[in-house]
């Protein structure tokens, strides 16, 4: 499960609807474009907490309908109510989907033996493999070193999703569990993560930069730390835009300028301004 992987945006149209052949489109730029190695269904980026569960369904269904062995997927299938996760575990590894993943328990503050079992339940009902999503900023829930390896004791907990700035904590869960999988959730520290010696990135900005991560990749394989770094400022001058004007709103723009129906975001995220929508035009005219 190696590689570079797009967290996968979901194209609603204006009632907040699946666009199924934006949808459709999207699978394929990532694939055929943007040649990514993987996508990352239903994460953060897929607006995944704000719609329903028959609605996530039918996003698992359509991505792998169109991917069919063309690209890796991993299925975000994690909510604060367990037996969703579940049944959206057992239902995507019945279409086909080889990994899963899930984001720790937010809101209530579930102690770490709730989060164990969060995981260790979602794993043997379905029987599937799991990766951790880990994304403290906004979940608030912080794992060290310790409580990972209790959750990657399990060996259908192949890995985790690092989304965070702590690299202290990256290199000691690197060095503490070389075989599993760590892929790196930040996109604005692919190369201080790639240094590290992740196995990979998920990310939302990949979307429509995910050319220049692969050279980063090849760049950073190359050893080449300075061509690295140079690229690492170019992307970062692409996620500086896209995040002072809204991040999924403007990827979405910058796609519709390529042909991908990539639609509007779910409410209660805010379409952008006409004056955001044309920064969004021109960074997609610049970068794209
Ligand atoms: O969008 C977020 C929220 N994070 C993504 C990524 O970690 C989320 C990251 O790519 C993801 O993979 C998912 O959809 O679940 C950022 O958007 C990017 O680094 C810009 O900050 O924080």
């Amino acid at each position: 499960m190696k590689g570079l992987y797009s967290a996968l945006l979901t194209p609603f149209d204006k009632n907040g609807n699946i666009d199924e052949r934006g949808l459709r489109e999207l699978v394929r730029y990532n694939i055929d474009v943007m040649k990514m190695d993987g996508l990352y269904v239903g994460g953060s980026t897929g607006e995944n907490f704000m719609i329903s569960t028959d609605m996530k369904k039918e996003v698992f269904r359509i991505v792998i309908d169109e991917a069919k062995d063309d690209i890796k997927l991993i299925a975000q299938v994690g909510s604060i109510n367990l037996y969703e996760s579940v049944e959206l575990g057992k239902y995507v590894t019945d279409l086909g989907y080889k990994c899963l993943s899930a984001v720790t328990p937010f809101y209530y503050k579930f102690n770490f033996a709730e989060i164990k079992n969060y995981y260790e339940t979602i794993v043997r009902e379905t029987g599937n493999k799991m990766v951790i999503y880990s994304i403290p900023f906004l979940t608030g829930v912080n794992m060290n070193v310790a409580q990972f390896g209790e959750l990657l004791a399990n060996p259908n907990i192949i890995g985790i999703k690092f989304t965070a700035g702590d690299f202290y904590l990256l290199e000691r869960v690197r060095k503490a569990f070389p075989d599993k999988l760590i892929f790196a959730g930040f996109d604005e520290m692919l190369l201080p993560a790639l240094s590290l010696g992740v196995d990979g990135a998920i990310g939302s900005t990949y979307n429509v930069t995910g050319k220049i991560a692969r050279e980063i990749v090849d760049l950073v394989a190359a050893k080449d730390l300075e061509g690295a770094f140079k690229k690492q400022n170019l992307l970062n001058d692409i996620i500086e835009a896209l995040l002072n004007n809204g991040l999924y709103q403007t990827i979405k723009t910058m796609l519709e300028t390529q042909g991908v129906h990539a639609g509007e975001c779910r409410l209660p995220m805010l379409p952008l301004s006409e004056e955001k929508k044309a920064i969004a035009v021109e960074l997609a005219k610049k970068y794209l």
